[in-house]
């Protein structure tokens, strides 16, 4: 095993010699590897992008490349210093430039290994108020790029192609559980409740069409655990890349808030626990404020707080969607999982909704 990733390695143009290669982090979608190298030369990550998730490995490595070029541009000409700290660096082929290789129908590529940094699973406000910074400048930095970035999973984050898919499960109800609830049971006030607020919630598709809303560079992954924290807890980058593709601004703003305004996890049954938290809001949207004050339009800026309840909406509707088929998509450790998960989503959405005018109050005060 260590010999075959160690014979990958080696097409890449890497500094210093190979000694040693261990499994590195927990993450669920690509396997990812630490490879360490003897003396002062720079240690590397090595990762198989799951191809099955991302089936164009070609659009999305140019997608990255083109953003870790364009950042590392802006952070020279800033007279930054410590550049391979604060943007990922991915390595090139010996006998070519691309950054990634293909072996046996399976994907690499390298990146620098970040020295001496952390990443966090859960986030104060304090934390919250420097992630939304970071996210922002992020977009930030991105939002001048010359280069046309493709979207690495078509339509990701449409709600209107999200809700076509939900009526689409409901219609073929594959696995039966529709036919099995009783009018006035729980699928169908789920149901109910989803299509009460689906035109609402398509709102940025209708802005885009509209001319009012753009698609910019964003992440869409925006979980705290993607941002890099130096010993002093300052922000050094953002890393997880693969779903970086042109969407909403919202898209950023509100999957942080889904997962970090939630008190509980998103499959946690305590429906009681789940409230969306408004300290986690103000820190992060005073941060993200400060972040994109570059770019940001006030339509974008006005319909924040939408963002905050759109996302929690999109993935009650994508669970609820998977359950309904029969949990195709999202891995389960019980058979009503994606059921618990689409309550706690619900629950998140409408507390979120509640708070909108309170949203909206602290954003006209930033
Ligand atoms: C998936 O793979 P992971 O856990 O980072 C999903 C996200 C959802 C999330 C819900 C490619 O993300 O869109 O928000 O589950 N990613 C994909 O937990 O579908
Ligand atoms: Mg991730």
């Amino acid at each position: 095993m260590m010999e075959d990733l160690k014979k990958i390695v080696e097409r890449f143009a890497i500094e210093g010699e190979v000694k040693e290669i261990a499994p590195l982090g927990n993450g669920l979608i690509n396997d990812t590897y630490k490879v360490t190298t003897e003396g002062d030369t720079p240690d590397y990550v090595l990762q198989r992008i799951n191809n099955a998730i991302f089936t164009d490995v070609e659009l999305l490595q140019n997608n990255i490349e083109a953003a870790t070029r364009h950042i590392r541009r802006k952070l020279e000409a800033a007279g930054e210093t410590d550049i391979d700290r604060k943007v990922l660096r991915f390595i090139p082929l010996k006998d070519s430039p691309k950054t990634y290789i293909e072996v046996d129908g399976k994907f690499w590529r390298i990146s620098v290994f970040i020295d001496g940094a952390k990443t966090y699973e859960t986030v104060n406000p304090e934390y919250s108020e420097y992630a939304g910074e970071a996210f922002g400048h992020f977009e930030a930095m991105l939002a001048d790029i010359p280069d046309t970035l493709g979207e690495t999973i078509p339509d990701f984050h449409n709600m209107e192609l999200r809700l076509r898919q939900l009526v689409e499960a409901v219609h073929d109800d594959k696995a039966g559980r529709l036919a099995a609830d009783p009018k006035d049971g729980e699928l169908h006030k789920i149901l109910e409740e989803l299509d009460a607020h689906g035109v609402e919630m398509c709102k940025a598709e209708r802005l885009h069409r509209e001319g009012l809303l753009p698609k910019r560079i964003c992440h869409c992954d925006t979980k705290v655990n993607n941002m890099m924290f130096d010993e002093d807890g300052n922000v050094l980058c953002v890393i997880d890349l693969d779903t970086l593709m042109p969407s909403y601004v919202f898209s950023d703003f509100g999957d942080f808030l889904r997962y970090a305004a939630n008190p509980v996890a998103e499959d946690s049954p305590e429906l009681d626990k789940v409230d969306f938290d408004m300290d986690i809001f103000k820190a992060f949207s005073r941060g993200y404020i400060r972040g994109t004050k570059s770019f940001l339009t006030p339509i974008e800026k006005d319909n924040l707080p939408y963002a905050a309840c759109l996302f929690p909406f999109m993935q009650a509707v994508r669970f609820f969607a998977d359950y309904i088929n029969g949990d195709t998509y999202y891995k389960i450790k019980y058979p009503e999982h994606n059921l618990v998960r689409t309550r706690n989503q619900l629950a998140l959405f409408r507390s979120a909704y509640a708070k909108t005018p309170e949203m909206k109050a602290w954003l006209d005060t930033l």
